[in-house]
């Protein structure tokens, strides 16, 4: 690299040149061209593949390809073949040799071109080129003249065009590098993809910059407003609403009984800063004042408590590149699942999404656009954080992180970056920040350690007892006393938790019941929000759809399924592990006393009394709605219980079902949902639920053993079962061919099964264990008169441990009369040396089918596991075993209906009724375990013309050690001895 070269900015650490000053992103009159659209495209193999006069305008690019502003270039031909390049996904490598600041000459490089036409009467001379985001580095011509280059991928780049700008056709030329040296700073755990993927336009100049300070006494309610504006000339605030008119915008008004701004009441004042020269600039502000207070973060002088996600911008199709549709998607569905807080993992979104955020309400971690994880590898050597050299990209991107986005009132917390180690630099872009707004706080996990530039102590992953140790200020000491104190002083954030990859997370609720004991746990962040799937389709003659992820493109470098960790489907589906989080995280807890007749209910808003919900109960009995009615629930103030006598309708409904019912469970339940529309969910949505059992089952009299087992032709006939007389397997029932029942002890593993982040997954033990190739041994298969005996051992190759089970068959006389119910009791016993947990304990068997109908009464309608097991209710659900499945990118075990009392599943030929006792766990799918652990994407799924079921006395937790901890210690499955037992019988 020399001075002559002319692409030596590419691996220069210079965040650019020739660029405007950061400012604000904002709305204004003055005319605005829009380049978004088909641009000239050619994607050039590497910096000696350029092409060398492109940049001029009366260059000849009509033979090259058309390719859409924005959008990222290696998404384009999706979800066929790419048509430039391919995504690439890595977590923490470099996807090239580490040597920083260089990058592979062999640099793929997007030459843009695109004409475009000035109209008559806009002003040429005072106008503005902006770039909202190019990925990674890239330069510009403008009529030939160069106008500079820019880094940084997800902030905003001006150049001044008043020179070059001319009325009439102009040609815009642009240059996009995929990698540069600033690369290196965006090692962000997602997809490489390049291009100018966000919007492009040409805006007049007039206002410069403006930075709105509204905040909020809470204890007098005055508001304070004061505008600081930049401007060629004088500019007059207007706020009708506050009765400031034409004023002078640097104020400050102090003004009486201001609303403040917050997630649950996201109040905003329409403005409007009008400058001399006629332009008109329009403003929302939100009144609020962020504060560290005892320890505790509040907002407005009240404690805050995040329930957020950490969402990175994605989309299956368009990959970076968002229409304004997907982003208000996201925030209604974090609204409508009780989110409050985002963080923006790990870079500025499209700044439309914070309009979204103080328009809607949700708590912002505003986060630079910074990564250097690739260093961690190497013990953080040449780390650019702490490297001088590199001390003005770190400050420019700071600087453009603050600038664009410090109008909104939802930007309560600048977040310096992510895992980046520690150093200098990012000590120096906090300090920057300090002089520059003062009214947020500044957080970047990395310096946990010492917290010395810091105003939030944050860590991720991190377990529920060392949270606690948090929340009661007992954490280890730092090394630097100094520190130490200081860090003690600070609110904690878990900046990220409960990773969302595959089945689960597990134990979510755990978490909040610590965050809610600990004034100083302010909550915190899921990782994360959605899956990064990219659409793709098979080649097959009839093309099968599914989402790619890492390795899919034939990456050398990759790190799988890794980027498909989010609590959405790529499609933005809610998985089961995001309908979970809505109920642990309910911003209103409802309690049902069956015991002393009572509801209560417990506001944890902010500032949000219960007023806006409506309060509805009712009684089902065994599943069957026998009563329902509205609720009066006095309106409960933040922070506070309120505890309601049951209405005599709710004591009747129930006395009638515990008169002339159906002698079954009978639940009461109670809902809150919105009274009237919000912005972001309809009258009627659902917040919060609780269920409450109010009668008992009556006790079920044990069946009497009726029947002898009677053995013919290598067969044995129980009542109306007949087994295999050899292997003692159930062949059919009545009517219906069945295969199995036979101890079941494998899963097939989850994503926190086969990963651990900062240890031996889970799946090591068990595979030297054995548990995925164990062998059924039959030793016995005994008739007698009274039912029949197999006794059998389940043991691996090589290994003394083993299970042995004993299966009891018998016919009672239940309530389905005529064949009478066929009954099992397994009794499991662990022999030899057991050190591992197992994945599940149960029983499977398979009927003939491709598809059924199930319904069942017990936990439903979603999946569930024992430690994500908050957001389903009892009740009796109908569902089709190809809908009961749950279509995780990398398909895992999935689809688990937890404590099911009752099921019937029927299929073309017959219905085959089960009954747990009490409860028994349901997983039916149309293909094997061994199927389903061997499939990497969901075509790879098909069925075999069997229904397979699993009915389960318990599983393994699920936790989230993919990254983080495993099940907690009540959520491990240890093989000890265990009796459970289900019973049979047949339809039609
Ligand atoms: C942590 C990262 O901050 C985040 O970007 C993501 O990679 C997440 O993990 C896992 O999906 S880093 C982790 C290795 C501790």
């Amino acid at each position: 690299m020399n001075d002559l070269d002319p692409n030596a900015y590419v691996e220069d650490r210079s965040p650019g040149t020739g660029r405007l000053r950061p400012r604000a992103a904002f709305a204004s009159d003055l005319p605005t061209l829009a380049l978004d659209g088909d641009w000239r495209f050619r994607l050039a193999s590497g910096l000696d593949d350029l092409t060398g006069d492109f940049s001029a305008p009366h260059f000849d690019d009509t033979a090259w390809d058309l390719l859409a502003v924005p959008s990222c270039w290696q998404m384009s031909g999706l979800p066929g073949e790419p048509r430039y390049g391919a995504p690439a996904y890595t977590n923490i490598a470099y996807p090239f040799p580490v040597d920083p600041p260089r990058v592979p000459r062999q640099n793929p490089t997007g030459e843009y071109r695109r004409e475009f036409n000035v109209p008559d009467g806009f002003p040429a001379s005072a106008a503005v080129l902006r770039f909202e985001g190019v990925d990674s580095a890239f330069a510009v011509w403008l009529n030939g003249v160069r106008l500079g280059d820019g880094k940084g991928s997800r902030v905003t780049t001006e150049f001044d065009v008043s020179a070059a700008l001319r009325p009439g056709r102009n040609v815009l030329a642009v240059r996009v590098h995929q990698w540069s040296s600033g690369s290196y700073l965006e090692d962000q755990d997602m997809w490489w993809l390049s291009g100018i993927f966000r919007s492009v336009s040409v805006a007049a100049r007039g206002v410069e910059d403006f930075f709105v300070r509204a905040t909020f006494d809470h204890t007098t309610g005055q508001g304070t407003l004061a505008v600081d504006v930049t401007a060629p000339c004088g500019a007059l605030l207007s706020v009708p609403e506050l009765g400031i008119s034409g004023a002078d915008p640097a104020g400050p008004y102090v003004i009486d009984s201001v609303e403040p701004w917050s997630d649950e009441q996201p109040r905003l004042y329409a403005g409007e800063l009008v400058s001399d020269a006629g332009e008109r600039i329009p403003l929302r502000i939100g009144f609020r004042t962020v504060a560290v207070v005892d320890g505790v973060l509040t907002v407005n002088g009240r404690p805050i408590s995040l329930r957020g996600v950490n969402r990175h911008e994605w989309h299956p199709l368009t990959g970076r590149t968002l229409t304004e549709d997907t982003m208000v998607t996201d925030v209604l569905l974090m609204k409508q699942h009780n989110i409050n807080a985002v963080r923006t993992s790990h870079y500025p979104p499209d700044h439309r999404f914070l309009d979204l955020c103080d328009e809607h309400g949700l708590w912002v971690f505003c986060e630079g656009d910074l990564e250097t994880h690739g260093f961690e590898p190497d013990n953080w050597h040449r780390n650019p954080s702490n490297d001088p050299a590199w001390r003005e990209a770190y400050l420019d991107r700071t600087a453009r992180l603050v600038e664009r986005d410090k109008n909104h009132p939802s930007v309560i917390v600048w977040s310096l970056g992510n895992e980046s180690g520690t150093g200098a630099n990012l000590a120096a872009a906090a300090a920057w920040i300090r002089q520059r707004d003062d009214s947020r706080l500044i957080h970047y996990e990395g310096d946990f350690a010492s917290c010395a530039y810091v105003d939030l102590y944050s860590r991720m992953y991190i377990g529920v007892d060392e949270l606690a140790a948090i929340g009661r200020g007992q954490e280890a000491p730092t090394a630097d006393p100094a520190d130490d104190a200081h860090r003690r002083a600070l609110p904690f954030v878990l900046c990220e938790y409960g990773h969302a990859m595959g089945t689960g997370p597990g134990g979510l609720s755990e978490y909040q019941q610590v965050i809610e004991a600990h004034p100083r746990l302010a909550g915190g962040f899921i990782w994360e929000w959605l899956d990064h799937g990219i659409a793709r389709r098979t080649e097959d003659q009839e093309p099968r759809a599914f989402y790619a992820y890492g390795g899919d493109f034939g990456e050398e470098v990759h790190d799988g399924a890794f980027v498909a960790d989010g609590l959405l489907f790529p499609d933005r589906t809610p998985s089961p592990g995001l309908v979970e989080y809505k109920k642990v995280i309910e911003p209103i807890r409802i309690h049902v006393d069956p015991a002393a007749r009572q509801f209560s209910v417990h506001n944890l808003h902010h500032v949000r009394d219960s007023g806006y919900l409506d309060f509805r109960w009712s009684v089902e009995d065994r599943g069957d709605p026998v009563g329902s009615g509205d609720l009066k629930v006095p309106t409960t103030a933040p922070g506070a219980t309120t505890t309601v006598e049951w209405p005599a309708e709710v004591a009747a409904a129930l006395d009638a079902a515990r008169e002339n019912g159906s002698g079954g469970e009978v639940w009461l339940s109670v809902t809150a949902v919105l009274v009237a529309d919000e912005s972001w969910a309809g009258a009627g949505h659902e917040i919060a639920w609780a269920q409450g059992l109010a009668v008992a089952p009556a006790s079920c009299s044990v069946p009497s053993p009726s029947a002898p087992a009677l053995a013919h032709d290598g067969h044995v006939t129980l009542g109306p079962a007949q087994f295999d007389a050899r292997s003692g397997e159930l062949i059919r029932l009545g009517g219906l061919e069945l295969g199995g029942p036979r101890l079941d002890i494998w899963r097939a593993p989850i994503d926190n099964d086969l990963l651990n982040a900062f240890g031996e997954p889970q799946i090591t033990a068990w595979l030297d264990a054995g548990l995925h190739r164990m062998r059924h041994e039959v030793l016995s298969v005994e008739p007698d008169t009274q039912g029949l005996t197999v006794t059998a051992r389940l043991a691996a190759a090589g290994s003394s441990a083993a299970l042995g089970v004993v299966y009891r068959w018998s016919v009672g006389d239940g309530p389905d009369a005529g064949q009478g119910r066929l009954r099992l009791e397994c009794t499991v016993t662990p022999d030899g040396a057991w050190s591992v947990p197992l994945p599940r304990l149960g029983i499977a068997l398979s009927l003939p089918g491709t598809d059924a109908e199930v319904e069942w009464f017990g936990l439903g309608p979603g999946e569930a596991y024992r430690d994500s097991r908050n957001a389903v209710r009892v009740g009796r659900y109908r569902s089709t075993v190809s809908a009961m499945q749950t279509p995780y990118v990398r398909p895992q075990e999935n689809g688990n209906r937890h404590q099911v009392r009752r099921a019937e599943i029927t299929t073309a030929v017959g219905t085959l009724r089960l009954t747990g006792d009490p409860v028994i766990d349901l997983t039916v799918r149309p293909w094997s375990t061994a199927a389903l652990a061997a499939a990497a994407h969901q075509h790879d799924l098909v069925g075999d013309g069997r229904i397979h079921l699993h009915l389960d006395h318990a599983h393994h937790g699920l936790g989230s050690a993919s990254c983080g901890p495993g099940p907690s210690a009540s959520d491990v499955l240890a093989a000890v001895p265990t009796v459970f037992r289900v019973e049979f019988s047949t339809g039609r």
